[in-house]
This record gives C-alpha cells, structure tokens and sequence, in this order.
C-alpha cells in the first residue's frame, strides 16, 4: 500500500513536469517570434530601441560581408536558418568602393533581393552603405542620395527596414563638417518615403567616437549613432566611450562586431567577446556579428565551402560562428 504521502510526491513530480514541458515549449515559441510580426514599427526612445508597444527591444543577428562578394550568403535559406537558431536581424553591407556600388551600381538588385529574402523571413534588415576606404560620406554624397532616395520609396510599405546610412567614416573626416551635414541631407531624403523609419549614423574613427556625435547630436527622432567594436582590438576605452555618449543622451548601436582583431583575421577572442556581451546586455543594447560568409578569416561565422543556402551542420560553421551563434 503507498501512503497518502507518497501520492503527493508523486502529484508533485508530475505537476512540475508538465511546467517544464509547457513552460519549454512556450519559451521556444518565443524566441522564434521574435522578429517583425511581434515588434513591428520600432523607433528610438531616450537611448533605447524600443517597439510598436514602447517595449525596449533588441536586435541581434549577423552582417554579410561585401555584397560584392559573398552575395551568395544572404539567401533565403541562410535566413531562415539563422532565424531559426534566433537572430532577428540581418545587415545587407553594400560597399561604395572595392567594385561595390559605385562601379557597379546594379548591385543594388543583389541587394534587394537579399532584403526580400530577410523580410519574407520575418527579420529585421539594415540596408548598409558600406564605406570604407572611402573614409568620407561625402565623396559619395550623390550617389548616396539617389541610392536611399529608391531604397526607401522602395520599402516604404514595411516597418522591418532600418537604414545605416555610412558604415564606418575614417580618416581627414569630421562629424561636425562632413558626417552631420551628410546625416542632414541624406536622412530627410529616407524620411519623405518612409518617415518613421530608424536610421543608423556613422561616427569619426571607423564608428568609435559616438562620444563626439553625442556632443553635438542630430536634431532629428529616430536616429542611433553607431560604435563598431573588434574584441582582439578594443575594450575598455571603447565601451567607455559608449557609455559616455549614452549619459549624454545619445542612442547607440553596435551595427557590426567581431570576434577577430579589427583586420577581420586572429582569434577568436572568446574571452573579450564575452566582456562585450554582458556589457552590451546589462545596457539592453544587442548587436551585428561580421560577417555572414565563409571567407578563410577568422571573423567570418562559416567554413570554407560551406552551403549558401543555410542548413549547416557544427562542421560548417567556424570557432566564431559557434559561439556568435550561441549567443543569439
Ligand atoms: C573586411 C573583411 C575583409 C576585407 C576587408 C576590406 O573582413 O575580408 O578584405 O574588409 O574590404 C570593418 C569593416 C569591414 C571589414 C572589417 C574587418 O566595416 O568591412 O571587413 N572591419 O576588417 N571595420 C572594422 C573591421
């Protein structure tokens, strides 16, 4: 004969199984509804990135690399894959130079294309303009105008398009003579079409010195300056300076990261990653992984020959993708 005690452990037992199993299945579902149809519109309150609810909500999720390039990647397949393991955004990086827009402006069909595959995904999608070597916004100022001018009459229609109007400005370059001009003219082009749409802006130093943006901010809503960290390259200075520009007021985001030193190569620094993730976590800031490609350099998430249509296996993704990946 069991006791009366020993059939309430037993109700007990199961009644906690059944919590875990449900409460399981629920967080599951959570993650993967993560995307669009949950947020919808977003837009920038205070510091924070918040949602069509004023919930403050995160992006997190990988950049491709040169368009140019490694377009294959950023397929329908590789998104939903990544969604699946619970990224909600991805960023389209279209260089201006090394034979990207400039050269060859029909890359932007490539372009196009890779933000349907991530919309019809249900992600985020940061349309990237690239610049680089091309350290000043202005030089192709233009081009960059009628660019955004088309993108964004383009995706008017749907709230999932973030704009990130000059990637890293770098070199004779100042933000109170060349990049907060750009932002001026550039961001009200995006806004005539798609007014609430958020908009990303470079800052001085390869996207470091969001302290100086924040000195003399832009007068429009909706706009995150943007800070780029390598973790085999910056630390401690850098997440200062981010902290400084945020007691300022200023809105910040981490467009694009990588486990490797700043020349794409060495690591993966897992240890420093980890040191910028809970810093970025502890201030509900998230991120953009470099890159989406299986280019042999240590910053990129996927092996050599590994599938451009998503579906990898451990095989095919890199020491950094592995931990990237995990951190979603
Ligand atoms: C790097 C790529 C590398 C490529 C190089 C030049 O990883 O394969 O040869 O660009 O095009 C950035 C840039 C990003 C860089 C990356 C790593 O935004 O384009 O990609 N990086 O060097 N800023 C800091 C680091």
């Amino acid at each position: 004969m069991k006791n009366r005690a020993w059939w309430y452990q037993r109700m007990g037992i199961f009644v906690l199984a059944m919590v875990m199993i449900v409460g399981s299945a629920f967080l599951g579902s959570v993650q993967a509804l993560d995307g669009v149809s949950v947020h919808g519109q977003l837009r920038v309150d205070g510091i924070n990135l918040v949602d069509h609810t004023g919930m403050p909500t995160t992006l997190h999720g990988m950049s491709t690399h040169g368009m140019q390039w490694f377009g294959k990647f950023a397929s329908a397949g590789s998104f939903r894959t990544l969604r699946d393991k619970g990224a909600n955004v991805i960023r389209i990086a279209m260089y201006t130079d090394e034979g990207g827009y400039i050269s060859n402006p029909s890359i932007k069909n490539t372009v196009y294309q890779a933000m349907d595959a991530a919309i019809a995904n249900d992600l985020y999608v940061i349309v990237d303009w690239h610049i680089l070597h091309d350290g000043n916004p202005r030089t192709h100022e233009t081009e960059a105008a009628s660019f955004f001018d088309e993108t964004a009459a383009r995706y008017s229609h749907t709230p999932a398009v973030l704009y990130e109007i000059c990637n890293e400005p770098n070199g004779n370059v100042s933000w109170n003579e060349d990049i907060k001009p750009y932002a001026e003219h550039i961001i009200p082009i995006i806004r005539a079409h798609a007014p609430e749409a958020v908009v990303l802006v470079g800052t001085p130093t390869w996207s470091q010195d969001v302290n100086v943006a924040a000195d003399s901010p832009l007068a429009e809503k909706n706009v995150m300056y943007t800070c780029h960290f390598y973790a085999g390259t910056h630390g401690a200075d850098l997440r200062n300076k981010i902290d400084a520009a945020r007691q300022k007021g200023a809105a910040v985001f981490v467009s694009e990261w990588g486990t490797s030193a700043a020349d794409g190569n060495g690591g993966p620094y897992i240890e420093n990653s980890r040191q910028w993730l809970d810093f970025m976590k502890q201030r509900q800031m998230r991120w953009v992984n470099w890159s989406l490609c299986d280019k042999n350099e240590s910053s990129a998430a996927l092996q050599p020959g590994a599938s451009t249509d998503g579906g990898w296996t451990d095989a095919n993704i890199s020491a950094s993708g592995r931990f990237v990946f995990s951190q979603f």
